[in-house]
């Protein structure tokens, strides 16, 4: 393991959360901590960081990793033991099970934030030694719509663009996806070629998002009908004879059938207006602006691939694009945005269940291939299952061994109580985690295998661009945590295959990963690193963000795919293809009258593994929320700022109500993020059906039937404690990190007097002192331990925000004096000016009071708010919600 030497110099590496690949410098401060920067000369950020990437230092700490494998014993308990008994249990138990119920009844579920050479490991185990294709990973949930629509229309998982292409369009068109809080420094150079050359920009969604409020032209559709849409621009290119002719002779088939279809969906503008829900003339502006702009990027992302009909709404935005000619050419193209760091690289090495390795299939002729190349003992010769199928085979235990590694299913994968039952079917559950514990590990795993962190792993990641960067280490792997790919060869050579799995590093990964990339490939397979294949150890050390394609002696013009018009079909040509008529899986129904959509949130990273620990990161948006229009908010009897039940036909959850016209009536928006971990009752994937694309598999994750009630407890408050403790009883109860430790609101039937048993049992040594108003139903609560708060409880509060704020100073004493013991449970602040409201710049910690003081006095552009108060002068993450402040004031003014 490479060891830093911090005096010297800062490590480059790349930031492990979205896909847009950003060049980080970390600094290590010898304290176990680091000073991030961007890296100014990464071709993705150019320097800059998002309020994530620059929050990555308060994620680094130990207190939630783990730390050592542990192992289930008989008493059902965890114990810690040494890794060369976890190894050997693992692979004697998969060993058992493959020799009693063949390969197919084990399986590897992995994760797009596992490097390259973690990803490449596992899949050549798999696929080509234990003899199955029982590889899937989270990107199913994420990109599987985007790989199966390329590899039907393009013959190959192509994602033709790059972020140069950005800089120099005319026109940059995103559908389903909220780029502002999601992928923001590409967003950000969106705004750029805005600024620098007069991009339009046009955002499709199906609400109202920091991404459309910018945007030049927001069109907001009935869910699940951008296929109508880009039928209709087909239509409209080929009426006004905006078809590229030669284009679609030479380099394309079945334009006649595709088009025929496009008519069928899309008979007219009336028509197509109707289905989308748009005026018509709204749709009329953006078709001509989409014909009549050549440089045009249609980027997209999940409002397109978590659809029962992903595949079709990506063949829909290619065929448009291929009609018209707009690809392979620069500033144009269709452009498919990666969620996770690494989804490209694990769609490199075949880490799908549907595909084998190197972008090869499993034809008899690639199986053939790639089992030469590995020196395979036993190749699997067809697809394995595909996410959603796997755990029903696992509840069906047809699968019964299942290693997880990098994800967390029990929260992210539709259905998900539903997982947890499966999961406790398994005769072996391997986890590799980073953390100690997280909903899919409570659930019970046989075997816990601590992975090595961002920070201290080494290996290579593949961004939205298909710019493979360096992850590097800087600091030691904490305690005994080892790479993922590690752990795997060990169990691989356990297993008898030693030689195939003898790498010594990364490095000697990476250069077979290159080597298979290019074997027998001779132009025939888009993905081809083979330069790479015979980078030494010290050229992959120093390797510099790189792109492919990249075959060994090719010129430098080969990096722009498509741009010969050649496409990787048998016929060498693009096809376009017909698209199934949209539709939703499932419509409201009187049980079910709204339909729930499921996305992000700016500053958290999905189960908050990471995020959940930065207190800067947790006040953007601090509990679990579900967006509601006022309109529907009257008709269900809700309350902006009180609690809703959300019901599906598969689960419930309770979130806080925020009334918002960006939502439309009859729809519903919750966030992704909370988990049993932080939250009670918060998470979403249990109330999403398990609905999949029929082609690609990837879950229907944005249009669930649902319905809404306002729902009361008992007792409401907050708690603080300096560790997070688990969730109990009912209610929202929602932690959020703050410096020192942790608070969460709290909505309870559960009695004052429990509450405060669970908190006594939680800190034992604690002193405690205690007030209870039964009449007014006042209950507060305080433990001291070595003169310092470590835990409050507050119940029965009109106002949590002056109840926290009275709590504040003393909660970050370090010695509570006499004055400030008395003062605990007065539930009033000693000085009034305590700002909790929400935190708007993550950066610099700036909170909404400050900023609509500051415009009160004067302030009336961002760049004024930014002089006064440093707001949005770094990331700009906050940049869309400070337009939002001031144009709120301007309409109050008017
Ligand atoms: N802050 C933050 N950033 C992230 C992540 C994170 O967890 N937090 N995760 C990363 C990952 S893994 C991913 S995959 C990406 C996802 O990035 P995005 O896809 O941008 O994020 P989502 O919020 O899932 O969904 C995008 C939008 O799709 C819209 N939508 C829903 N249904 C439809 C529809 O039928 N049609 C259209 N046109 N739009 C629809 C939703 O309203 C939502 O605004 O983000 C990455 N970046
Ligand atoms: N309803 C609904 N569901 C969704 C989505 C949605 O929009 N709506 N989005 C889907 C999408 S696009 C995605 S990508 C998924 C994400 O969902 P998940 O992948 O389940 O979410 P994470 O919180 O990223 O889980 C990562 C886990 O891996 C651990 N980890 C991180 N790095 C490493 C490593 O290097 N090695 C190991 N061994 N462990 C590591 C972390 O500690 C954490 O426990 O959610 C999907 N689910
Ligand atoms: S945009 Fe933000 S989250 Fe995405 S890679 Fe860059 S710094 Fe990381
Ligand atoms: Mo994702």
């Amino acid at each position: 393991m490479t060891a830093v030497d911090s005096a010297l110099r800062a490590t480059r590496t790349t930031c492990p959360y979205c896909g847009v690949g950003c060049g980080v410098l970390a600094t290590p401060d010898d304290r176990g901590g680091a000073a991030i920067s961007g890296d100014p000369e990464h071709p993705a950020n150019f320097g800059r960081l998002c309020s994530k990437g620059s929050a990555l230092g308060e994620t680094l700490g130990l207190e939630d990793r783990l730390l050592y494998p542990m192992i289930r014993c008989s008493k059902g308990t965890m114990e810690r033991v040494a890794w060369s008994d976890a190894l050997d249990h693992v692979a004697h138990r998969f060993a058992h099970i493959i020799k009693r119920d063949g390969p197919g009844a084990v399986a590897f579920y992995l994760s797009g934030q596992l490097l390259t050479e973690d990803y490449y490991v596992a899949n050549k185990l798999m696929k080509g030694f234990i003899g199955s294709a029982n590889v899937d990973t989270n990107s199913r949930l994420c990109m599987a719509s985007s790989v199966a629509g390329h590899r039907r229309v393009f013959g190959s998982d192509t994602v033709p663009g790059c972020y140069e292409d950005i800089d120099e369009a005319d026109l940059i068109v995103l559908v389903g996806s909220n780029a502002a809080w999601c992928h923001p420094l590409l967003y950000q150079r969106m705004i750029l070629a805005r600024e620098r050359r007069g991009a339009r920009l046009v955002a499709i969604d199906v609400r109202g998002t920091a991404t459309t409020e910018t945007a030049d032209l927001a069109l907001t559709i009935q869910p699940g009908m951008d296929g109508v849409l880009f039928s209709a621009l087909l239509v409209r290119l080929a009426e006004t004879g905006q078809i590229n002719q030669s284009f679609v002779e030479n380099h394309t088939e079945g334009y006649d059938e595709t088009l025929a279809r496009a008519r069928a969906i899309a008979p007219d503008l009336a028509v197509a207006a109707r289905k989308c829900g748009l005026e018509e003339q709204v749709l009329s502006e953006f078709l001509d602006l989409w014909c009549a702009t050549e440089r045009v990027v249609t980027l997209y992302s999940q409002g397109v691939n978590q659809s029962w009909q992903g595949t079709d709404k990506v063949t829909a935005i290619l065929n448009c694009h291929l009609a018209a000619g707009r690809i392979g050419r620069p500033g144009m193209g269709p452009f498919s945005l990666t969620g996770q760091p690494n989804a490209m690289g694990g769609r490199e090495v075949g880490g799908l269940a549907n595909q084998l390795a190197a972008h090869m299939g499993f034809s008899p002729a690639e199986v053939d291939r790639v089992g030469r190349f590995w020196r395979a003992s036993r190749m699997a010769t067809r697809e394995g299952l595909k996410a959603v199928d796997l755990f029903e085979a696992v509840g069906r235990s047809e699968v019964k061994a299942l290693w997880i590694m990098g994800t967390n299913p029990a929260v992210s994968l539709p259905q998900a109580d539903d997982v947890r039952t499966a999961l406790r079917n398994l005769d072996l559950l391997v986890i590799s985690d980073n953390v100690r514990s997280n909903d899919t590990i409570a659930v019970g795993a046989h075997v816990l295998l601590p992975a090595t962190a961002w920070g201290e792993k080494d290996g290579t990641v593949t961004n939205s661009e298909r710019c493979i960067s360096r992850q590097r280490p800087f600091l030691a792997p904490a305690a005994e945590a080892r790479p993922d790919w590690w752990a795997m060869a060990q169990v691989a050579r356990r297993l008898g295959f030693g030689e195939a799995f003898a790498h010594d590093g990364p490095a000697a990964i990476f250069r077979e990963h290159a080597a298979l990339s290019a074997f027998e490939n001779d132009g025939s397979r888009d993905f081809d690193i083979g330069a790479l294949a015979q980078l030494s150890d010290a050229g992959y050390e120093a390797l510099a963000p790189v792109q492919w394609p990249l075959a060994s002696g090719a010129n430098e013009a080969s990096a722009r795919l498509f741009a010969d018009g050649r496409f990787f079909t048998a016929s060498g040509r693009a096809r376009l293809t017909a698209i199934t008529p949209p539709s939703l899986a499932r419509t409201p129904s009187a049980e079910s009258p709204l339909l729930l959509n499921t996305g992000r949130i700016r500053d958290q990273w999905h189960t908050m593994t990471r995020t959940g620990l930065s207190p800067r990161l947790g006040s953007h948006l601090p509990e679990p929320f579900v967006e509601v229009n006022p309109q529907d908010a009257k008709t269900y009897g809700l309350v902006h700022g009180e609690l809703a039940e959300i019901r599906t036909a598969h689960g419930r959850a309770i979130l806080r109500v925020k009334a918002t016209t960006a939502q439309e009536p009859g729809r519903l928006f919750a966030p992704i993020h909370w988990s049993d971990e932080t939250a009670a009752g918060a998470r979403i994937g249990a109330l999403i059906h398990a609905i999949t694309d029929p082609a690609s598999g990837q879950p229907d994750a944005k249009s669930m039937p649902a319905s809404i009630a306002a729902t009361s407890f008992a007792r409401q408050g907050l708690i603080l404690s300096r560790t997070r403790l688990r969730p109990a009883g009912d209610g929202i109860y929602a932690w959020r990190a703050i410096e020192g430790g942790y608070v969460a609101g709290v909505a309870t039937n559960v009695p004052a007097e429990k509450l405060f048993a669970g908190l006594c049992a939680a800190c034992p040594d604690a002193e405690r002192m205690h007030y209870h108003d039964p009449a007014r139903g006042t209950f507060r609560a305080a433990f001291i331990a070595e003169h310092r708060l470590v835990a409050v409880i507050f119940l029965g509060l009109d106002d949590r925000e002056t109840a926290y704020a009275s709590v504040a100073e003393m909660w970050k004493a370090n010695q509570l004096d006499e004055p400030m013991r008395r003062r605990v449970l007065a539930g009033k602040s000693a000085s009034s000016d305590v700002d909790m409201s929400p935190t708007v710049c993550a950066c610099f910690g700036v909170t909404s009071r400050a900023i609509e003081s500051a415009i009160g006095d004067g302030a009336s552009s961002t760049l004024e708010i930014g002089a006064r108060l440093k707001a949005g002068t770094n990331c700009g993450s906050c940049l869309p919600e400070l337009r939002k402040f001031l144009a709120s004031r301007n309409d109050v003014a008017a």
